[in-house]
């Protein structure tokens, strides 16, 4: 396509010139490794140097923005970038606050790392026994946007304290009675005497797109998302191998966890046995493994699977 009848504003952002795809991820922090490790399983080799705000890809027509994660979608809606990676809880957020600016970006594909939840907690010693009881008090949050919508969508009135961080700790230094912040493991809330309450969103990293990309960018992009699928593919099967007794088969065959069609081949020497080979969508476990083998299979095998690609 000719670049001038582009609907994106080229020329006010050279960077976009160069028929490259750029990516935004989060420079150091809990998404960052898995972020980047995700595009080198993806065969995307980069120049090693974190500290620089920009990273060539030497394999692919990729350029990778590294910031901090709260920008991203704004290198996305300016165009800097037309992907990034980063928990939905920042693009939930960014939309609840700002609800015409962000409605050009999609989420594509969730990428299954960076899990946490949005709650509200209290102190140990706070009455709570629903949201009403979060009526007339205060509470502290770095997600003033999600926590307003979820409040108003309840009736409650509340008012809400924003901070940047340490938000576990405004209900010690009487900042706020609650807080509403992101929970993991929830180790972080209990040393702080807090306890959680209520689950606004569930989150993870999610790859997210500009929806105004150009047809050569587009190509470049549904070629990084294929090989991303394939990635995501391959992390969640297994390669299972095993001996069964052709009597057994059916029955072994019902237990290889979601496996449609395994390939079942002769063994030499081996007129009652056969081997069969499976690519399992989902792990396998040791009790699965258990019950193929009570089920008379043995020899039994699972392997990771490097890349998958249909
Ligand atoms: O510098 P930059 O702005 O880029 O990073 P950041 O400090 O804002 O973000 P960072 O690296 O802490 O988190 C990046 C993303 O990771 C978040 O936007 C979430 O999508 C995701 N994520 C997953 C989390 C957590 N788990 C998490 N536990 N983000 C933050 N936390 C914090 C939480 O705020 C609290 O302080 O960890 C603490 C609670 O953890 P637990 O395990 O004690 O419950
Ligand atoms: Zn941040």
């Amino acid at each position: 396509m000719d670049r001038t009848t582009s609907t994106i504003p080229l020329s006010t952002n050279p960077i976009n010139g160069d028929g490259r795809l750029k990516i935004a991820l989060q420079k150091s922090g809990r998404l960052s490794e898995m972020s980047v490790g995700l595009l080198e399983k993806a065969g995307i080799s980069l120049t090693k140097s974190r500290d620089q705000l920009f990273c060539r890809a030497h394999n692919f027509p990729l350029d990778v923005f590294l910031v901090r994660d709260d920008d991203i979608p704004a290198f996305l809606v300016t165009d800097v970038c037309q992907v990034g990676i980063m928990g939905q809880n920042v693009l939930w957020e960014k939309q609840a606050l700002f609800t015409e600016k962000y409605t050009t970006l999609e989420e594509v594909i969730a990428l299954g790392f960076g899990h946490c939840r949005l709650s509200i907690a209290a102190p140990t010693s706070f009455t709570y026994n629903s949201v009403e009881s979060l009526n007339g008090k205060t509470i502290a949050t770095s997600y003033s946007g999600l926590l307003a919508t979820y409040l108003r969508d309840r009736g409650v009135e509340a008012d809400i304290v924003t901070m940047e961080g340490a938000v576990e700790v405004a209900p010690r230094t009487h900042l706020a009675d609650l807080i509403c912040d992101l929970v993991s493991t929830g180790n972080t809330l209990t040393s702080n005497g807090l306890q959680e309450q209520e689950v606004i969103l569930q989150s993870q990293a999610i790859l997210v797109k500009n929806s105004n990309l150009n047809e050569d960018i587009q190509v470049i992009y549904e070629k990084l998302l294929s090989r991303i699928r394939a990635v995501l593919r391959a992390d969640n099967s297994r390669y299972i191998m095993l001996n069964s007794p052709i009597a057994a088969l059916d029955s072994i065959k019902a237990v290889l966890p979601g496996s449609a069609s395994p390939t079942v081949m002769p063994l030499q020497g081996r007129e009652d046995m056969v081997a069969v080979h499976a690519v399992c969508e989902e792990e396998v476990f040791w009790t699965t493994m258990e019950e193929l083998q009570r089920n008379g299979a043995n020899s039994i095998l699972v392997v990771p699977i490097e890349k998958m690609l249909d």
